[in-house]
């Protein structure tokens, strides 16, 4: 291992005066500090295969040094997040691209390394060597019984790998679609997509979800056959109660209210969970928080209502995880900037004072309504969360130490020069 706690000491042991300063003094205005650092501390986020190495646009990819070369290694660059920021203890793998051939021993790679799995993802968006059946035209909703049974077999195939890690989810992102009127017909390819759904649902164990991402746009261009959170919904809704919606935040129309959506998933029992990343334009799977901080934080706003509302746990009580791929930056770094990004927002939404926001919202008070969230949102946390980090035995700074120490040398020295090619 290039970390070990003795390094993380030395960091914490420099910085801690400062940071004891900066804890103190948010300490004071907050009723509950140690509750709002415990939710803090049990907050995990499950980190995604594919981000570990930079990722690419259809324009090229500019690979950086000492990625993993082994789905080990992918799992080694987890446990390192983890041993930084103690917020990162588990993988989502995406199969055929990680394909844990001997679980046994992968398992007990990720016991040592303290991560957990996260929801498995398959992948019918490719066509692979030796597959029989193109997905040049789609995948579940494909016209031909055939095409659609090669892609529930599929699906069929990564419960089986899920279900041997540990995994209790299975994550569906559908690259199916029209990019010209009258290419399809909508309510055929919505039937076929249910009822190749519906063959999955039945092979999920019963204490297994479902995930139902939807994507507005690309790879097709006209039509996506689970479009928005209402075709998502609509196909849970038909599937039975371990089918959800999992919203990615990237994948909606420019301006999209999010956090509506959100709290109304919420409400009707349906939300499965999260793909965070941030964007400008479209899905770009940047950084979380990185252009809308204010956007992530009505999210959390949306989900601690709802979630306190229904007594829901929040540190498991949905799928939070991240997807994100880069060009530029050094994806370890940029996932440990996403997960402090995420976790700043959920502290800033933990701070909104709800008894006198209820309150103001029932007096129609738009003004102090706004002050209220504003407040929150404008405090700066980040002595909180580094504090949740420093007694779960985490680095002050992640990001700072990471560079410090030279981490991604240390990985190079190791691993060579030697990159991957998966990912978005
Ligand atoms: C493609 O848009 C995508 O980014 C989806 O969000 C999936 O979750 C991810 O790829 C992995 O398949
Ligand atoms: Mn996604
Ligand atoms: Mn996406």
């Amino acid at each position: 291992m290039i970390l070990d706690q003795q390094l993380i000491e030395k960091h914490n042991n420099k910085l801690e005066k400062k940071h004891n300063r900066a804890f103190e003094f948010i300490s004071q205005d907050i009723d509950d500090v140690e509750e709002l650092i415990a939710k803090l501390q049990k907050f995990q986020i499950g980190i995604p295969s594919w981000a570990l190495g930079t990722g690419g646009t259809r324009f090229g990819r500019f690979s950086g040094p000492g990625e993993p070369g082994s789905l080990e290694q992918k799992f080694e660059d987890v446990g390192l997040l983890h041993a930084l920021n103690k917020s990162s203890g588990a993988i989502s793998l995406h199969i055929p691209w990680d394909i844990p051939e001997d679980t046994a021993k992968m398992k007990e790679l990720a016991r040592s390394l303290n991560i957990t799995f996260d929801a498995v993802n398959s992948n019918t968006f490719q066509d692979q060597p030796q597959q029989e059946h193109s997905y040049k035209y789609g995948s579940l909703h494909h016209v031909d019984p055939k095409v659609r049974k090669q892609a529930i077999d599929h699906n069929i195939e990564v419960i089986n790998y899920g279900k041997a890690l540990g995994s209790k989810a299975l994550t569906v992102w559908l690259a199916d679609g029209s990019s010209f009127p009258g290419q399809l017909n909508f309510r055929e390819a919505f039937q076929n997509t249910l009822s190749s759904l519906q063959e999955i649902y039945k092979h999920l164990p019963e204490d297994w979800k479902l995930f139902i991402e939807y994507k507005a746009f690309e790879p097709y261009f006209y039509s996506m056959t689970i479009g928005d959170w209402g075709q998502s919904l609509l196909l849970a809704n038909k599937l039975g109660p371990k089918a959800y919606t999992l919203v990615d935040l990237g994948h909606h129309l420019p301006n999209a209210n999010i956090e509506q959506i959100v709290s109304l998933l919420l409400m009707e029992g349906k939300l499965g969970g999260f793909h965070f990343n941030d964007s400008k334009y479209a899905d770009d799977d940047l950084t979380a928080g990185s252009i809308k901080p204010y956007q992530l934080f009505l999210i959390f706003n949306e989900l601690i209502d709802g979630m306190d509302l229904n007594g829901m746990e929040h540190a498991t009580g949905l799928g939070w995880m991240i997807d994100a791929s880069h060009n530029l930056k050094d994806p370890l770094v940029d996932l440990l900037q996403s997960v402090e990004a995420i976790k700043i927002a959920y502290a800033q939404a933990l701070l909104i004072d709800r008894v006198a926001l209820k309150a103001a919202q029932q007096a129609n008070d738009v003004v102090k309504s706004q002050e209220i969230l504003q407040d929150a949102f404008r405090t700066d946390v980040r002595p909180l969360v580094a504090e949740s980090r420093l007694r779960s035995g985490a680095a002050l700074n992640p990001v700072l130490l990471f560079e410090e120490e030279k981490l991604r040398d240390k990985l190079i020295a190791e691993r060579g020069l030697r990159t991957i090619a998966t990912g978005l």
